[in-house]
């Protein structure tokens, strides 16, 4: 994506390995949208605690970044007597940065079937893991898009932008693309509290010229009862055999509303969302994030222009923060995917196969 770093216009996505000396170099997106600026992992310990920070957020950029933190590891404990032992550390401590996306664990494990697991082929599968991501993210906004018509009414939730997926994006691309077909529609972003990822949609859209309002979440149902929403996209952490998301909260009550209403209601991700070993979004882990979040907000005030953090609330105030949820498979409309826009039925079988091409580590 095409960012002014420096004062340069430079074209980067969200995360990758700078080769002078192994480091894992993304876009800090705890700084979106007032300043655009590079945060540095010398080694996968930092580039772990990047992906438990949200430095770097989005599922499939979480996934690229804890692939190359683990190509560092390899690097790293290359010729150590216990590398088996350090890099199973390096695995678990990735994994544990945040336990709802499973594009995480996909990206470990596509580095882990490295045969051999040697420093090279570590860092070509990284690559390899974070290109693909990349190019699914263009071919989702390919499909998806013959969705979205002129004069249509969207929301969306969260931020799935390039940001979130390497680059171009998962529910954003469509949107994005079908934009530049010249097709005229606008966007209600939720601003998807309490980490406010929908600033960095409207940010994504304000650099396309998209038509976008701003929404709190909970005036997603006002609009939507007014008859003000013609189609929901949004993204998923993780996507269950039978068809069930796991995506940022305020999801579930988005198809809920859908369902009432019947508004078509789609998810869109790329394969390394899928996740093959989990049944049913019974199973999920929720991550429950730092209560400090809904307590704090972090902004730029117009008097000091520069990002800081206030309190909303008193000290005594107690507060809960899941930072996604589960929505069943029957809520949803379709999954918007590389191989195409499926239903349910047809989720399990098209992406398993794509998914053992991933692991089997075929080109
Ligand atoms: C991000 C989030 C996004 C998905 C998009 O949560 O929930 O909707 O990650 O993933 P967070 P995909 O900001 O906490 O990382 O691109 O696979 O749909």
């Amino acid at each position: 994506m095409k960012l002014e770093i420096d004062g340069k216009l430079t074209d980067r996505p969200a995360v990758w390995w700078d080769s002078t000396n192994a480091i894992v170099r993304m876009i800090d997106q705890t700084k979106i949208p007032f300043q655009v600026e590079v945060h540095n992992c010398p080694t996968y310990r930092e580039t772990a605690q990047a992906i438990k920070k949200m430095i770097i957020r989005g599922a499939p950029s979480i996934g690229a970044a804890a692939a190359y933190g683990l190509a560092q590891a390899v690097r790293e404990f290359w010729n150590s007597d216990e590398f088996e032992s350090q890099i199973k550390t390096a695995y678990n401590e990735l994994l544990e940065a945040r336990p709802t996306a499973v594009d995480l664990q996909n990206g470990l494990d596509f580095i882990c079937t490295t045969e051999p697991l040697e420093p090279e082929n570590a860092l070509n599968r990284a690559q390899l893991f974070a290109n693909r991501i990349a190019e699914e993210g263009q071919k989702i906004g390919q499909i998806g898009k013959e969705l979205i018509n002129t004069n249509m009414n969207i929301l969306t939730h969260c931020h799935t932008g390039a940001l979130a997926l390497v680059d171009h994006g998962s529910a954003l691309s469509p949107i994005i693309q079908a934009w530049q077909d010249g097709k005229r529609f606008h966007v209600y972003v939720d601003e998807t509290r309490p980490r406010v990822q929908g600033r960095m949609t409207a940010w994504e859209l304000c650099q396309y010229g998209i038509n976008h309002t701003v929404i709190c979440d909970s005036a997603s149902g006002f609009f939507i009862s007014q008859g003000k929403v013609d189609l929901i996209i949004l993204g998923a952490d993780r996507v269950t055999r039978n068809g069930d998301i796991a995506n940022k909260i305020g999801t579930y009550n988005l198809a809920v509303l859908a369902s009432r209403h019947k508004i078509p209601f789609y998810t869109a991700f790329p394969t390394s969302t899928f996740d093959y070993s989990t049944l049913t979004g019974k199973d999920i882990v929720i991550e429950h994030r730092d209560t400090i979040e809904v307590k704090q907000v972090s902004g730029c005030s117009q008097t000091l222009n520069r990002n800081h953090i206030v309190s909303l609330y008193t000290d005594e105030v107690k507060f809960s923060n899941p930072a996604f949820d589960v929505t069943p498979s029957d809520l949803i409309t379709g999954y918007i995917t590389p191989n195409g826009i499926l239903n349910k039925s047809q989720l399990e079988k098209t992406l398993f196969n794509r998914h053992s091409h991933i692991t089997k580590g075929t080109k």
